[in-house]
């Protein structure tokens, strides 16, 4: 008797445990799938994206290329992240060559965020590094950074997001960003198509 409830009760977990592994398979292919998934994927590719390390409250910024492998133009129209409060498309651009007369406040620099005071989270733009502005002020053009509101890329077109160029910014970044980790970015397509990718923290390129 003892022995019977024995074996029912194995045999029922491992019932069970085959229960589980098929509804953990079905979880996952509707995850992977999606509720009526998308007929059609973008063919987009992102290669080489890092970042560098960054402290948290502060702001980073994202590199890498971008290749539109569509027979159609592509329009990159957003962005967003897991690690940071605002999350924007930023370009970095010559606001004056050295030894022009002073433009004073053209590098301030305001993210509109609803609900949000002016410069709560704004970032120098002194020097040539959107994520360390306080690096090295180096004798050369003065550089700012604005959001970007779309970028269309024709296609077979690489755009690089690279150090004084195109970069996604991670403004108030909610963690720090430690070398050697990794976090996910998001790009917004203007057809509605989302691309989510893998963003290593370290030196990049190298
Ligand atoms: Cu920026």
């Amino acid at each position: 008797m003892e022995l019977r409830t024995f074996r029912w009760f194995v045999a029922n977990k491992k019932w069970l445990a085959g229960r589980w592994i098929a509804l953990s398979l079905a979880a996952w292919a509707a995850a992977v799938m999606g509720p009526g998934a998308i007929a059609h994927e973008l063919a987009v590719d992102v290669e080489g994206a890092w970042s560098r390390p960054a402290i948290a409250q502060g702001n980073g910024a994202v590199y890498f290329s971008l290749t539109n492998r569509e027979s159609e133009p592509v329009t990159l129209v957003g962005a967003s992240s897991t690690v940071a409060r605002f999350t924007e498309i930023h370009e970095t651009y010559v606001i004056e060559s050295q030894g022009e007369a002073d433009h004073g406040d053209e590098h301030t620099h305001e993210h509109a965020a609803p609900g949000d005071a002016p410069n709560a989270h704004g970032h120098s733009h002194a020097g040539h590094d959107e994520a360390s502005p306080a690096v090295s002020v180096q004798p050369g053009p003065t550089l700012g950074m604005r959001k970007i509101d779309e970028i269309t890329i024709a296609p077979g077109e690489t755009v690089h997001f690279a150090p004084g160029g195109y970069h996604v910014m991670l403004i108030q970044l909610e963690k720090t960003l430690v070398w050697g980790e990794r976090f996910d970015v998001m790009l917004h397509f203007a057809d509605g198509h989302t691309l989510t990718f893998a963003v290593e923290v370290g030196a990049g390129g190298a």
